[in-house]
C-alpha cells in the first residue's frame, strides 16, 4: 500500500471534514480559493505546521513511485477524483490543502489557471499538470497502470470517451445543480451567476437537475454495457471519474437510478479505503451546507 501524506496550508487535514466546513460558511470551497490576495498571504503568512500521516507504505512501489505532489481542495470531486486514484494506484504522494491560496501570486505563477487538482512532478516540461483526467492519464502512463487505463487502442479511447463525455456534458450540468446548493461560485455567463430574480435560478437550476438523467444513462447503457465497471470487470479512471461526480448529486437529493446506486457501492467495495478516504472529505462538505441550509 502506498503512503498519502497530508499537509493542510491553513490547518490541519483531519479537521477537514468538520472545521474546514465550519470556515466554508462564509467561505465556501471554491471561493476561498478564489479569494483576495489578502487571505492568500495570510494563508502563506501561516502555513500549516501540522501534517498528519496515513496508511502504510509498500517499499517497492515507493522508492520507484515516490516525489509526487499534489495540491488539492477537500470538498470538491474533481480534487476527490485524482485523490482516489493516487490511492488505489499505490502511489506515493504528497498532499497539500490549498484552501484559499489558489489566486496567490505564488500559486498563480505556477499555475495561472488557479485550478485544483494539480500536481507537480519531474519531467513535466511546465513542472505542474492540472485537470483531472490528464492527471490520471499522465500517472498511469508514467507508471504502466495499465488495469487503470488500457494500453490498447481501442479500449483506451472508450476510457477517453467516457472522461471527455464526462467533463464537457455531463459535469456541466451537475455543476448547475449542484454548485447553488453547495455555495460554489458559478460560472461566468449563466444564471446561477448572474443578478436575476431567484425564481430564475432556481428553475435553471431545476432544468439542469432533469438534464442528467440522459448522460447518465449513456454512462449506463453504453459506457457499462452490462459490465460492472467502464473499465470492464476492474474500475478505469473513467469509473473513478465517474463515481467522484455523482457524490455531488447528494446536495440535492438526486433521486439516481438504482444501477448507480449499486454502481458507487461496487465501486466504493472494489476500491476500499482509497475510495472512502477522499469520498469522506466530500461527503462532510455536503453533510455541513445540508445542516446549515436547515437551521
Ligand atoms: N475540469 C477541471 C476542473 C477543476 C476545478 O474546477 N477546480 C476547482 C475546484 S472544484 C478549483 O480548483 N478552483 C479554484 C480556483 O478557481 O481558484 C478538473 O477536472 O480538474
Amino acid at each position: 500500500m502506498a503512503k498519502t501524506t497530508t499537509k493542510s496550508a491553513k490547518k490541519p487535514a483531519a479537521k477537514a471534514a468538520t472545521k474546514t466546513a465550519a470556515k466554508a460558511a462564509t467561505k465556501p470551497a471554491i471561493k476561498a480559493a478564489k479569494a483576495s490576495a489578502k487571505p492568500a498571504k495570510k494563508a502563506a503568512a501561516k502555513p500549516a505546521a501540522k501534517v498528519s500521516e496515513k496508511s502504510t507504505r509498500n517499499a517497492a512501489k515507493s522508492t520507484k513511485k515516490a516525489g509526487l505532489k499534489l495540491s488539492m481542495l477537500k470538498p470538491s470531486v474533481n480534487n476527490m477524483s485524482v485523490r482516489v486514484f493516487a490511492r488505489a494506484a499505490g502511489l506515493d504522494h504528497f498532499e497539500t490543502d490549498v484552501w484559499g491560496v489558489t489566486r496567490s501570486p505564488e500559486f498563480m505563477g505556477r499555475n495561472p489557471a488557479h485550478l485544483t487538482p494539480m500536481i507537480e512532478d519531474k519531467g513535466l516540461p511546465r513542472g505542474v499538470l492540472w485537470e483531472s483526467c490528464a492527471i490520471m492519464q499522465y500517472l498511469a502512463n508514467k507508471h504502466g497502470l495499465e488495469k487503470f487505463y488500457p494500453k490498447a487502442p481501442a479500449k483506451r479511447a472508450m476510457i477517453d470517451s467516457a472522461m471527455f463525455y464526462l467533463i464537457g456534458t455531463l459535469y456541466p450540468y451537475v455543476a448547475r445543480a449542484t454548485y447553488p446548493a453547495l455555495n460554489f461560485p458559478q460560472y461566468a455567463g449563466e444564471v446561477g451567476h448572474s443578478d436575476a430574480h431567484p425564481d430564475r435560478k432556481s428553475e435553471a437550476q431545476k432544468a439542469a437537475a432533469a438534464a442528467i438523467a440522459e448522460p447518465l444513462e449513456v454512462f449506463h447503457s453504453f459506457f457499462r454495457n452490462g459490465k460492472p465497471f467502464i473499465g470492464g470487470k476492474n474500475p478505469s479512471i473513467a469509473d473513478i471519474r465517474l463515481a467522484a461526480t455523482l457524490e455531488f448529486l447528494a446536495v440535492i437529493d438526486y433521486a439516481l437510478p438504482g444501477w448507480a446506486k449499486d454502481y458507487m457501492a461496487a465501486m466504493e467495495k472494489k476500491l476500499g479505503k482509497a475510495y472512502a478516504e477522499p469520498a469522506s472529505d466530500v461527503r462532510g462538505y455536503i453533510a455541513y451546507v445540508r445542516s446549515q441550509a436547515k437551521a
